[in-house]
């Protein structure tokens, strides 16, 4: 690892850092240091979670360096900020990423061989950050990785929930949650500032009792936000940029007001009430109302960050005027989108701007990224929990609307129902505030997450507004980080790539492409096999470790993981499981290589059908894997608990990568970019950024299928189930079987449910339209796989396609054409 050091290389900045900590590479006694100071603790005898306590605090001290760096370096410069207001990060571990970041492999690896400890053992002590749903809250984690290795001055503002998203135990097939407390132990990386506290002003009162929370209207209440800072370790350690994560509080003199009265329990009680305002990150539950906390963590964060953010503005001594040039605020979805709101009321109500004034400079301040085409996925707030809670920002809501509406019907007198179309408020079934429509309206920049889900955002969605307003509307294809999904998770493949073509690649994924010139080495192809061989061989193993269950590494790995969704087509997947089962059982000296298939992801709490498709995934994985017809050729696995850590295993693993939604539904996808770059070989849809990922690698590289969006929406009127349950014969086989029981038993409830959406409820996701050209295109993959040297060409050449879509990629379009900024790089 330890090779020659050039003067200004990450691991000579780390000999001056270690230099600084009295640490020289020769004497790095820190393991005694931070194990005996400050556990009292003998390192030969400390236990696995005490000693990654202490890798992680000796990688803290070597980060905090950069970090004050860092921020006097800005402090100095006073460059526009960037900041990312996010409900959600997903951020899973950091110390392997931090040690890698900051080039500490060397030391720590030396240190960990002289203890004789494991340092993978280390690792697995730390508990993922799972401050986040899915692709959303991971998005916002690869970019603000990206924005610290590229050295913009950003920040990014969420939530410090005390509970992440559940966990998931799978129990006789169904999904049992609970609650992860991620928490309970100290986590070294985050600093409490308890000097950076901001009241957060609500008119209203709440109270919880019994898990549900009572709303008293007319008595005002204060809040305090406490900020806890996680540093964001840029690669190579140049730049620590921050992570504001805002806890809830109840202010010390309402405490004492109260206790004045005597009331000291009541007090404390209504301390219990302030803090749970951040207890728990809101599993996406489309459907369920009444959410009246996940509304106050909205407003919650929004309050804080933009109270942060111009206390930050006015240290510079700039007039009002100066504020978009100051902070580019990117709306993660439309969650933190009260933004709108709330810098209108800090411009108007205590800067005393006029109206006009103050609605250009939060219009050129703001930007709104759009996540999802789901109607029933677009966030409307009853207009009577703003009435009750911020009733100033509901009378800003309608000022707005007012003068949007005015301008509407000047600019449209041929077209009476736009306004109703476009307004803020929705009146019907009952009143509500559109909040994608306050967030297009309030910001100078709308963009969707990859160029097909843009043009349909612009045309359906969103299209009364690219009228008004084409020049707000562009596209920003989604990326992930190349240091997290290949340079940390896939160190065999990763080491591949930097022997062939350097390691230039780690900060600028543009490079990749030259690995395309090397997938005709047949060397270089066997050692792609190998690397595969071994990520495989890796998860095989951590899999018997940790669930008893054993697979073949020489099988397929075929992975579906990602949130349980219709529109994502898990059924479709276990329709062609259920197809190759009875192929296999009908003739089985039928030549195909042996599969796993893989699934993971959760359901959410309440979306049941959702549920009922993991307890189908269950089902069929038991019966199939206890058929000795077709053993050693077909294996199912339903993977609990899905996380980040666990995706970090299971992509470097995967051979061949689902991404099979109905198109025109995803809007990017985001997994599909972690597996192209570890080197699997997508079967998938023209959907979300799979069209994008096929234009770079070429079709003939992947196995695409199915419908396509504009034959998804000409076939929607006359699309009919049961005629290809009538017309196609492997279908109705395959349909016939699962309605017979054959995988449920007794459980007729989830067959029922099933048969209820597939058939009689007409298949809205078209399932049974694509399943004969899925089974193809799996076909076709399957006898690519039986000449692996053919398929280590695929896969390489996939990984040279994969550079644009690295974050790094991603965060510069964002810079250039959303935020106007630069980086500021740290010396
Ligand atoms: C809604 C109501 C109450 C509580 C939570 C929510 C909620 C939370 C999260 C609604 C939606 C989300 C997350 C949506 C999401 O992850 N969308 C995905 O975003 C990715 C990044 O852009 C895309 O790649 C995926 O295609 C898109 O599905």
């Amino acid at each position: 690892m330890s090779g020659p050091v050039s003067a200004d290389s990450p691991a000579a900045a780390l000999a001056r850092r270690l230099h600084r900590l009295g640490l020289t590479s020769r004497e790095d006694d820190w393991t005694d240091r931070y194990l005996l100071c400050e556990h009292l603790v003998d390192p030969a005898t400390a236990r696995p979670r005490q000693r990654f306590e202490a890798v992680a605090r000796f990688c803290r001290d070597l980060i905090a360096h950069r970090w004050v760096k860092t921020r006097e370096t800005r402090e100095r410069a006073n460059p526009k900020r960037v900041y990312y207001l996010s409900l959600e990060f997903l951020i899973g571990r950091l110390l392997d990423n931090n040690i890698r970041n900051m080039a500490a492999d060397p030391v720590i690896e030396r240190a960990v061989q002289r203890e004789g400890w494991d340092l993978q053992e280390i690792l697995d002590q730390e508990p993922d950050a799972g401050l986040g749903n899915g692709g959303l809250g991971r998005l916002a984690a690869c970019f603000i990785d990206s924005l610290a290795s590229l050295q913009y001055s950003a920040m990014g503002y969420g939530l410090r929930y005390e509970y992440g998203i559940f966990r998931q135990r799978i129990q006789d097939g169904h999904q049992v949650e609970e609650p992860d407390n991620w928490l309970r132990r100290p986590d070294p990386w985050e600093i409490a500032r308890p000097g950076k506290v901001y009241p957060v002003r609500l008119a209203a009162s709440f109270e919880l009792r019994g898990g549900r929370i009572t709303v008293i209207p007319n008595r005002p209440s204060t809040l305090l936000g406490i900020a806890y800072d996680r540093p964001v370790v840029g690669y190579g350690a140049h730049c620590v940029n921050t992570l504001r994560l805002w806890a809830a509080a109840a202010p010390d003199h309402f405490h004492l007001a109260e206790f004045s009265h005597g009331d000291f329990a009541g007090a404390v009680i209504d301390h219990v009430a302030a803090e749970s305002l951040t207890r728990v990150l809101y599993p996406d539950d489309s459907t369920e109302a009444g959410r009246t906390l996940r509304f106050l963590q909205q407003y919650f964060l929004v309050s804080c960050s933009v109270q942060d953010i111009v206390a930050r503005f006015h240290r510079g001594d700039q007039p009002w005027t100066d504020l978009p040039g100051h902070a580019a605020i990117q709306l993660n979805d439309t969650h933190p989108a009260l933004t709108v709101a709330e810098l209108m009321r800090v411009l108007v109500d205590e800067a005393n701007l006029g109206w006009n004034d103050a609605w250009d400079l939060t219009v050129r301040t703001l930007a709104y990224t759009n996540h999802t085409l789901l109607p029933e996925a677009l966030e409307k707030w009853p207009v009577a929990l703003f009435e009750t809670l911020i009733p100033r920002h509901l009378e800003i809501v309608y000022e707005i609307n007012r003068r949007f509406l005015d301008n509407v019907r000047e600019r449209f007198p041929e077209d009476p129902d736009r306004p109703r179309r476009v307004s803020l408020i929705e009146e019907t079934p009952s009143r509500t505030v559109r909040m994608a429509h306050l967030a297009v309206v309030g910001t100078h920049s709308t963009n969707g997450v990859s160029q097909i889900h843009t043009n349909l955002l612009r045309a359906h969605l969103l299209r009364d507004f690219d009228e008004m307003f084409p020049e707000r509307f562009s596209n920003k294809t989604n990326g992930v980080s190349p240091r997290r999904w290949l340079l940390c998770a896939n160190p065999a493949l990763a080491n591949l790539v930097t022997d062939c073509i350097g390691e230039g690649w780690i900060t600028d994924a543009t490079q990749l492409r030259e690995l395309g010139a090397f997938a005709v080495d047949a060397a270089v192809r066997q050692r792609f096999l190998s690397a595969k061989r071994q990520a495989k061989l890796a998860f095989t193993d951590w899999l018997r470790r940790t669930t008893g269950q054993a697979i073949e590494p020489d099988s397929i790995f075929d992975s579906q993981i990602k949130r349980i969704h219709e529109y994502k087509r898990q059924l479709l997947n276990v329709l062609h499981i259920v197809i190759l089962y009875n192929r296999l059982r009908r003739n089985p000296a039928l030549d195909v290589p042996p599969r796993t298939f893989l699934f993971a992801g959760k359901a959410a709490p309440a979306y049941h059908f959702a549920k009922t498709i993991i307890k189908l995934i269950s089902d069929v994985a038991e019966t199939v894997n206890r058929d000795a017809a077709v053993r050693d050729r077909l294996r199912v696995v339903f993977l609990a608990d899905y996380n980040v850590s666990l995706a970090e295993r299971l992509i470097p693993a995967t051979d061949i990568s689902e991404q099979i939604s109905t198109a025109g539904y995803e809007a990017s996808g985001t997994s599909n970019m972690k597996f192209m770059m570890n080197g699997a070989l997508t079967v998938g849809t023209r959907d979300g950024a799979t069209i994008e990922m096929a234009a770079e690698a070429g079709d003939e590289q992947m196995f695409l299928f199915g419908l396509s969006v504009d034959e998804v929406a000409g076939r929607r009127a006359s699309y009919d189930p049961r005629w290809h349950y009538r017309h196609d014969d492997e279908t109705r086989e395959a349909l016939d079987l699962l309605f017979s029981g054959h995988f449920t038993h007794g459980a007729h409830h989830v067959v029922d449910a099933v048969r209820d959406r597939l058939i009689a409820g007409g298949d809205p996701y078209m399932h049974l339209a694509d399943l004969p050209a899925y089974a193809v295109a799996q076909a076709r993959a399957g006898a690519l796989y039986q000449v692996p040297d053919h398929w280590a060409f695929k896969a390489l050449l996939n990984v040279a396609a994969s550079g644009r879509f690295s974050s790094d990629r991603a965060i510069a379009e964002y810079a250039n054409g959303i935020w106007s900024t630069t980086p500021c790089p740290v010396p």
